[in-house]
């Protein structure tokens, strides 16, 4: 088999980018290791910054996500009780989008279908070959054969457990990482919000996240030990943990029901550099990871997307490399910023569960009283949850 660009990976970042290639009028192959039914199930994230969907707009893929979306013009910060609204579009004449990135890969997946795009899924035993050439190779096994991808360029898009970033020579490769001693229990039911826009809380308890997917559907997430299991949270005890740790308004307009998904998700901040080796290129997942305390990762996965497909319309159209020389900078330049206001945020709002944490608490005191009484504190904060400019 031959391609212009082998993409590993039909996560969002995989689909997106293989769509506006095509848009682009250049050819790709998306192998994925899973079913695409396995990857329709996985419920994750549903914040969009404006510059994401613009992408899924000039992508053509945006009628559902135009209807459906639920915009959005501020987020209620809760400390102990005491709220702190911060108004983004009033700041930064943005707004955010729910949308949920089930629907989105949905509708990316709808999108390739009608334009014959080729997404192989079950893909497995994905290896890459000759990435330190102009002629590299994806081998793989499909349909219970051994088959080869060639191409000019492979992009891993594979996620953080993929193969690609492995690819990259560990001499020339730098990672850096920092855990948090947590992680999110994540519900999603079929009832409506407590409230029109997000609230993020933190209790002496832990943290708590209010959202949605719909006027009729939310999604909630409460912090939870490292070593807490699904099966320890039946819907009672996650309904009253999560009405203990919200304000009292929030609380009394809570409705419960049943679940329909529950999971529990580590919480990391991670970044590999470069993000380009030779005749590869990493998108997403598969070289950054944020806490989703910003709910910046997808929209991150779209920015590098959208960096890359210019850079390779660019290449294709008249031999010009820069934009592909630039990607591992202009990608991580922004990776990092994003990062930073992530795990910030992330500090912010969690209990680190330390011992003699007296000196932290009073700083997490200072930062929420400083975010309530100055709007430049608003302002920086506000800026960075709309998304930096690209
Ligand atoms: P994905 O979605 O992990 O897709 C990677 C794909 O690659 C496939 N794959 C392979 N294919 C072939 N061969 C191999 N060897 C392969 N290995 C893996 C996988 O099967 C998969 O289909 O990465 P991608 O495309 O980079 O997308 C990234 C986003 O999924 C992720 O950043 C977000 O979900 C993070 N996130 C959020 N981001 C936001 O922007 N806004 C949010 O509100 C938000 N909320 C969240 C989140 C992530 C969460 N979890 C579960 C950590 C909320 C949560 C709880
Ligand atoms: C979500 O709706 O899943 C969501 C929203 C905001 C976040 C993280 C997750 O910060």
């Amino acid at each position: 088999m031959k391609t212009q660009v082998g993409i590993i990976g039909g996560g969002p970042a995989g689909l997106l980018l293989s769509q506006l290639l095509y848009v682009n009028g250049i050819e790709s192959v998306v192998l994925e290791k899973h079913s695409r039914e396995h990857v329709l199930g996985r419920i994750r994230a549903g914040l969009l910054e404006r510059g994401t969907v613009q992408m899924l707009q000039q992508a053509g893929v945006a009628a559902s996500l135009n209807k459906n979306g639920l915009e959005h013009d501020g987020v209620e910060l809760v400390y102990k009780g005491r709220n702190c609204r911060i108004d983004f579009f009033e700041l930064t004449g943005s707004k955010m989008t729910i949308y949920g990135q089930t629907e989105v890969t949905r509708d990316l997946y709808q999108a390739r279908e009608k334009t014959g795009g080729r997404i192989l899924h079950k893909a497995t035993d994905v290896t890459l070959a000759g990435i330190d050439t102009e002629r590299p190779k994806i081998q793989f096994h499909h349909d219970g054969q051994a088959k080869t991808l060639d191409c000019d360029f492979v992009i891993g898009c594979d996620g953080y457990h993929g193969v690609s970033r492995a690819a990259i020579p560990s001499k020339v490769k730098r990672e850096y990482q920092s855990s948090f001693p947590f992680a999110w229990l994540g519900v999603l039911s079929e009832t409506p919000p407590v409230s029109e826009e997000l609230i993020y809380a933190y209790h002496q308890r832990g943290f708590a996240l209010c959202s949605m997917r719909s006027k009729t559907r939310s999604r909630y997430y409460i912090q939870v030990p490292l070593d807490a299991r699904v099966d320890h949270w039946p819907d009672d005890r996650f309904w009253s943990e999560l009405n203990t740790r919200l304000p009292s308004e929030a609380a009394r307009n809570l409705i419960t029901g049943p679940s329909i998904e529950k999971s529990i998700a580590p919480l990391r901040s991670f970044v590999c550099e470069p993000m380009r080796w030779n005749s590869l290129f990493l998108a997403g997942d598969a070289a950054h990871i944020v806490p989703p305390t910003g709910a910046k990762g997808l929209n991150l996965a779209v920015s590098d997307v959208r960096y890359l497909s210019q850079a390779l319309s660019e290449f294709y159209q008249n031999k010009a490399t820069e934009g592909l020389d630039n990607y591992s900078q202009r990608a991580l330049d922004r990776v990092w910023k994003a990062s930073r206001f992530s795990w910030s945020m992330t500090r912010l709002l969690h209990d680190f569960y330390e011992d003699g944490s007296a000196f932290s608490n009073r700083i997490r005191e200072a930062e929420f009283e400083y975010l309530a009484t100055s709007q430049a504190a608003r302002m920086s904060f506000a800026e960075s949850y709309v998304g930096l400019p690209y």
